[in-house]
């Protein structure tokens, strides 16, 4: 069990797709604020929509919006409106009816870029070879169809970095997480490319609560970005409240970047991974072999993934990097604490 070395010198290529959402609201910002300073952590060359945690249109349209209160300009693209194989499911009941509700919404005063986000990820891949670093926090479905349409690029990604699945109980079903049970077959497919894989689950993202205290450290940055992601933090909650009983919600996605940015907080192993494909009561559900049973481990390409196990530090994102300090829109003067907030000791 380790904590992961050091990467290479930013900024780091990303490209950040998902299916906003309240957590990948706060991960796209959190990415934004690292994209614009003088050192940047992050060179975050767009944004590409998935179905999810609602429909395609809305969780493109809310991307576009996230963008706009961000500042940044970064090109979004949207993908896939549905499963490869099974029918899609939705999570409303989590994330309202537009998928971010909660703050007021604007309307986007600009569109998305033509084109799908599967040939965007193709483009980016084949123009910066073993550059980029794909950070999907909705169903891999994107990735899957990029990885189908284009077998060359696959070597060509530098990793993945997932928020889905679990090494224990699922949050859709018993057994499933909501990322990996809304496209199985999409993730099986990026789970055995062989392209390297860390899989941020329940496991370790259930570790991360913005609890109240939290989310007044956002409002009290006094910023637009900072009320909205304080809103946006406090509807995420009830459902937690109600369905755990914890008092703030989980920050999924979030940990993402936040490993990109300070991989030491964490301790992952590396571990066999498969997602079951049944239609059962396990369906989706990805079977993570904890205890290192099918060792020795398959050879070959495919299913060892690095699973973060827990959050291994509260204190070190106070030296957070520069650039997070001098993001036009979210006033990261004080933002180290209340991100560091976010982190739970071992
Ligand atoms: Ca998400």
């Amino acid at each position: 069990m380790t904590c992961m070395p050091a990467f290479p010198a930013p900024p780091l290529p990303i490209i950040l797709d998902g299916d906003p959402g309240h957590d990948d609201a706060i991960n796209i910002l959190l990415a934004l604020s690292g994209s614009e300073s003088a050192s940047p952590e992050f060179q975050v060359l767009g944004l590409t929509t998935v179905f999810g945690n609602v429909g395609l249109d809305r969780t493109t349209r809310n991307a576009l919006i996230v963008r706009e209160l961000s500042g940044v300009d970064v090109p979004i693209f949207a993908g896939a409106d549905r499963p490869l194989v099974r029918g899609r499911i939705s999570a409303e009941a989590v994330h309202g009816d537009s998928g971010m509700d909660g703050p007021d919404l604007p309307t986007p005063t600009r569109g998305a870029e033509a084109g799908h986000a599967a040939r965007f990820i193709i483009e980016q891949l084949r123009a910066r070879p073993g550059e980029v670093t794909l950070v999907p926090t909705g169903p891999l479905t994107n990735l899957a169809l990029a990885f189908r349409l284009a077998p060359d690029i696959v070597p060509l990604v530098r990793q993945v970095v997932w928020m889905g699945g679990s090494t224990d109980t699922g949050n859709w079903t018993p057994a499933a997480e909501f990322n990996a049970l809304a496209d199985p077959h999409a993730a099986q497919i990026v789970f055995t490319s062989g392209v390297p894989l860390t899989m941020f689950g329940l496991n370790v993202t259930h570790q991360a609560i913005a609890h109240p205290a939290r989310v007044a450290a956002f409002r009290a940055l006094g910023t637009r970005v900072g009320e909205f992601a304080a809103v946006l933090l406090e509807f995420f909650a009830e459902h937690h409240r109600e369905r755990y009983g914890w008092d703030g919600g989980a920050l999924h996605d979030p940990m993402t970047v936040a490993w990109l940015l300070r991989p030491d907080l964490f301790v992952s192993r590396p571990m066999h991974v498969k997602v079951d494909l049944t239609a059962g009561p396990s369906a989706g559900r990805t079977v993570a072999d904890v205890w290192n049973l099918t060792a020795p481990r398959p050879k070959g390409r495919g299913f060892l993934l690095r699973v973060p196990l827990r959050i291994c530090a509260a204190s070190g994102l106070a030296r957070r990097p520069q650039g997070l300090q001098k993001h036009r829109s979210l006033n990261h003067s004080d933002s180290g604490a209340s991100l560091a907030g976010l982190y739970q000791r071992c």
